[in-house]
């Protein structure tokens, strides 16, 4: 499968491998934990509130796709912008924040969901009281939500990330994976591919473990230490979550293993620079979290105004990201994938 770079845009040129060029670079705050919001006026969506729920507040992925993507969509359409959400990736941990927007009466909720299940009965309130509801990143089952945003399809996410760590093993070896939260929907659908995978086009790699960091650094730094202690023959490590995958470089940097024990997965380019520099990575994947976010506001407002009620087929205009179709299941989706090396790292900055 050939991944083209619709949609992905570097800050300071044009990656020249793009066949169209990725859009926006996301300049987030840094880790900071508090809510924020923007105001505006006038637009078909005056006054129109989109709350961001992220899986856990200070993930400088979710700074880039709610504080920068997110709130410039909201600005545009001249909405209000809030983020509030949980400290920790729980999986019940999103109810009390879905639970008070709905009472404040917002507009919409934009939701990276923690756990498939655990936040429905509160989402569906929030429906039944009028709020449209989007996951993106990660989602909720299809009941709990009017739209689910993905950032690029399952399918290609898994086969990325086992086509790069096949490469950097010779395709043969001990492998594991460090996941972030245990019930996050989005790492299990991608590790349920990525073991069909290996299973059917890798024979001599074998995924010897699974641990969870919970999306939290120094719980994914310890999985890290443990996981080289307990497999000595270790080749690789995949880790499809950006805290996980910073964490795990940062243990591989200072550790024995560094160059013998490859890392990819899916990180910021910010988070990963030095170590791909270093030496310790030699490529991750992922997709531009801002632009993500961007989408995810604007399917909100199509939602509010009535132009799409989220059914496929429905249709509508996502600001600088053009026309974007909901198809099955309710989805709408980004792009693909892209691959971060040395050679193009420094063209971003998100
Ligand atoms: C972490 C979160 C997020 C995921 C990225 C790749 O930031 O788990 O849900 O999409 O990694």
């Amino acid at each position: 499968m050939k991944f083209s770079h619709r949609r992905l845009t570097a800050c300071a040129a044009v990656v020249a491998t793009a066949t169209l060029g990725l859009t926006a670079c996301g300049g987030s705050d840094n880790g900071s934990s508090n809510a924020s919001s923007g105001n505006g006026g006038g637009g078909s969506s005056s006054g129109t509130t989109v709350t961001f729920i992220p899986k856990n507040l200070g993930n400088p992925y979710f700074d880039a796709s709610d504080k920068d993507g997110g709130k410039k969509a909201v600005e545009e359409f001249k909405g209000k912008y809030q983020e509030v959400g949980p400290d920790t990736a729980t999986p019940d941990g999103q109810v009390s924040f879905i639970n008070t927007a709905a009472q404040q009466g917002v507009k919409a909720l934009v939701i990276s969901a923690d756990d498939p299940k655990a936040p429905c009965s509160a989402i569906k309130q929030a429906m039944s009281a009028g709020t449209k509801v989007v996951t993106f990143d990660s989602d909720t089952s299809a009941d709990c939500r009017d739209l689910f945003v993905n950032q690029a399809t399952a399918e290609g996410i898994a086969k990325t990330e086992v086509d790069e760590i096949a490469k950097q093993i010779g395709d043969t070896g001990e492998i594991a994976i460090l996941s972030a939260a245990a019930n996050a929907t989005n790492q299990n659908a991608w590790i349920d591919l990525m073991k069909k995978d290996l299973a059917a086009d890798h024979p001599n790699i074998k995924l010897v473990d699974t641990v969870y960091g919970n999306d939290d650094d120094q719980t994914s730094f310890d999985k890290t230490a443990a996981l080289l202690q307990d497999h000595p023959n270790l080749k690789g490590i995949i880790s499809p979550t950006t805290v996980g995958i910073a964490a795990a470089a940062r243990y591989l940097d200072t550790s024995s293993s560094k160059g013998k024990v490859a890392l990819t997965g899916l990180g910021t380019p910010n988070q990963m620079r030095k170590y791909v520099k270093d030496g310790t990575v030699t490529s991750f994947a992922l997709w531009n979290p801002s632009d993500l976010g961007y989408l995810a506001a604007y399917a909100a407002k199509a939602l509010v105004d009535g132009d799409i009620t989220g059914k496929s087929g429905d249709s509508f205009t996502a600001g600088k990201l053009g026309k974007f179709t909901v198809g099955d299941n309710g989805t709408v989706l980004l792009g693909d994938p892209f691959v971060f090396t040395k050679d193009n790292i420094d063209q971003f900055n998100f």
